[in-house]
């Protein structure tokens, strides 16, 4: 097994301290052990099971690599991760992480980032910056993809017809406008059409809010297929289909994507039929992006993590070793 070197602090510190005892003080000829690393993260939230298990996955992984993780949740809102990123600049903290909740207004925060020599690697979602060298890379999925992978499975198993009701992520972020966006191109030349699309706010409430004033307006037989940006709106509204005595994936198409294990269980039983997964354990790759970067290595500008498709051929052997 390979041991990372931050693992092996502790060990090369008591002995490089126990070589030491009775020597002269002059130390310049000691190697310089690895120094333990600090990093700032800011967490976009806490709304819902995708972000409890990357908020939990980043704090295992510093523990299992002895990092100092400096963390800070923002409740969803961007001026508080701006605020948390200002806080670790004045902590000179080695690398700074953001999982930004919107796509815009960050530069003047990257700049101060920039000009303190305090690298910046974005987590989970992207941003839009003129600038690109704002920030060393970015490491997460690539929400393009999902939202083509669940519209070519929606093509695919209505024969390129139906009428579509949309719950959006959080406006102005990245998951909600990739995945719209892509959705949208790739149902292009269909009979498929998006009817109504309104934000659920990535929370399970939320979807459930959404639906429950969607089947005010549209009755049974008005729309065939909800598409979801997340599984927590998606379990939200099957909540508010069945309550208004539908029946979810039979009645109504449900896609979505994250791949909750609580989601996936729900292709078993037939609620849901088609879950894009988006891996939210994003601990060790981003701490070995910063690891690299703090090191002066070199790492791609882009990682994206690779996401599967389930729907009912593969989701009953694939629920048990779900992670999250
Ligand atoms: O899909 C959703 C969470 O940014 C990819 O944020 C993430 C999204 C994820 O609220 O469940």
């Amino acid at each position: 097994m390979k041991i990372k070197p931050t693992v092996q602090f502790p060990i090369l510190l008591v002995g490089l301290m126990l070589a030491g005892c009775g020597k002269s003080p002059d130390a310049t000829s000691a190697p310089a052990a690895a120094k333990q690393l600090t990093i700032g993260f800011a967490q976009e939230g806490a709304e819902n099971a995708w972000r409890a298990a990357n908020t939990a996955s980043f704090k295992a992984e510093a523990e299992k690599r002895g990092i100092n993780l400096k963390f800070s949740e923002a409740q969803g809102k961007e001026e508080n991760q701006i605020s948390a990123v200002k806080s670790f600049i004045a902590q000179h903290v080695d690398a700074i992480v953001i999982a930004p909740v919107v796509e815009t207004g960050w530069e003047p925060v990257l700049k101060e980032a920039r000009d303190a020599k305090i690298p910046v690697i974005l987590s989970d979602r992207s941003i839009k910056v003129d600038d690109d060298t704002l920030y060393a890379c970015f490491v997460g999925s690539d929400f393009k993809k999902e939202g083509q992978m669940v519209a070519d499975w929606v093509v695919k198993h209505t024969g390129g017809k139906g009428r579509i009701l949309e719950l959006l992520g959080t406006p102005g972020s990245a998951p909600a406008n990739d995945r719209h966006n892509s959705f949208a191109d790739a149902i292009k030349g269909t009979n498929l059409t998006i009817i109504d699309s309104q934000s659920g706010d990535f929370k399970r409430d939320g979807g459930k809010v959404v639906m429950e004033a969607f089947l005010k307006k549209y009755k049974k037989g008005d729309f065939d297929i909800v598409y979801s940006h997340n599984d927590d709106m998606a379990i939200g509204a099957i909540q508010a289909i069945e309550e208004a005595g539908l029946k979810p994936g039979t009645d109504i198409m449900i896609v979505s994507i994250d791949g909750l294990k609580e989601a996936v269980q729900a292709i078993v039983v037939g609620k849901i039929n088609c879950v894009v997964e988006c891996n939210p354990l994003a601990g060790p790759v981003v701490y070995d992006a910063v690891e690299k970067v703090v090191a002066g290595q070199k790492v791609p500008r882009l990682s994206y993590n690779p996401d599967e498709l389930f729907d009912a051929t593969n989701a009953k052997a694939a629920v048990a070793s779900r992670q999250y």
